[in-house]
C-alpha cells in the first residue's frame, strides 16, 4: 500500500501530444493538483538558462527534484512534462503516454511555431517511440499505460479511463 493517501499521476509524450489538455480537464474533473514541470522549472528557477536556439529552459534535474520532493511525496499531482525518467519509481503510482499521429503532430507543432529543427526533432521523438521507450525502462509495465489522442473523443475517452482508475486506486488504498 501506498504511504500517501492520493496517487501520483505522471502524463507524458512528445510537445504537442496533448498533455496540458488532458492535465487540465483532469485536474477539474479529480481536484488532483496539475503540475506543469514547466512553469515549475521556470518559476523556481530550476535551470542553467534559456536555450535561445531550441527555445526551451535547459532544465537542471536535480534542483527540480529537491524543489518538488515535499509536495509530491504528498501524493496528489498529476505530473505534466516531455520526459519521465528522472522521478523515482517510489513517487509515482500511474505513467500515461500520449501518442499522436504524426501528420497531426505536425499541424499541431507548426501552430506553435516551432523552429523547423526542434519540430523535426519532436516529429522523430514521436516516430521513434522515444517517451513510450523510456517510461517503460523506467517504471514497472503494469504502471504504464499508452493511450492515443488524434481527437476529442480520443481524448474525452483517456480522461474517463483515468478518472476510473484513480477510483481504483482510492478503493485499494483506503481498505
Ligand atoms: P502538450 O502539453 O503535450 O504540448 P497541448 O495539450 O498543449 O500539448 O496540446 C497541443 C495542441 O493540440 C493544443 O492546441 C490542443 C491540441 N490537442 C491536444 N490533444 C488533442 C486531442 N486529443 N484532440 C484534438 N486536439 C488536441
Amino acid at each position: 500500500m501506498a504511504s500517501r493517501s492520493k496517487p501520483n499521476i505522471i502524463v507524458t509524450g512528445t510537445p504537442g501530444v496533448g498533455k496540458t489538455t488532458h492535465c487540465e480537464i483532469l485536474a477539474e474533473n479529480t481536484g488532483l493538483k496539475h503540475f506543469s514541470i514547466n512553469e515549475v522549472v521556470k518559476d523556481r528557477g530550476c535551470h542553467d538558462g534559456y536555450d535561445d536556439e531550441f527555445k526551451s529552459w535547459i532544465v537542471d534535474e536535480d534542483k527540480l527534484l529537491d524543489a518538488i520532493e515535499d509536495e509530491v511525496k504528498q501524493g496528489g499531482y498529476i505530473i505534466d512534462w516531455h520526459a519521465c525518467d528522472l522521478f523515482p519509481k517510489s513517487w509515482i503510482d500511474l505513467v500515461v503516454v500520449l501518442r499522436v499521429d504524426s501528420t497531426l503532430l505536425y499541424d499541431r507543432l507548426k501552430a506553435r511555431n516551432y523552429p523547423e529543427e526542434k519540430l523535426q526533432e519532436n516529429l522523430d521523438s514521436e516516430i521513434m517511440e522515444v517517451l513510450l521507450q523510456e517510461a517503460r525502462e523506467s517504471y514497472d509495465e503494469e504502471i504504464v499505460v499508452e493511450l492515443t489522442s488524434n481527437s476529442t473523443e480520443e481524448m474525452d475517452s483517456n480522461v474517463a479511463r483515468i478518472e476510473s482508475w484513480l477510483a481504483q486506486w482510492k478503493k485499494n488504498n483506503t481498505e
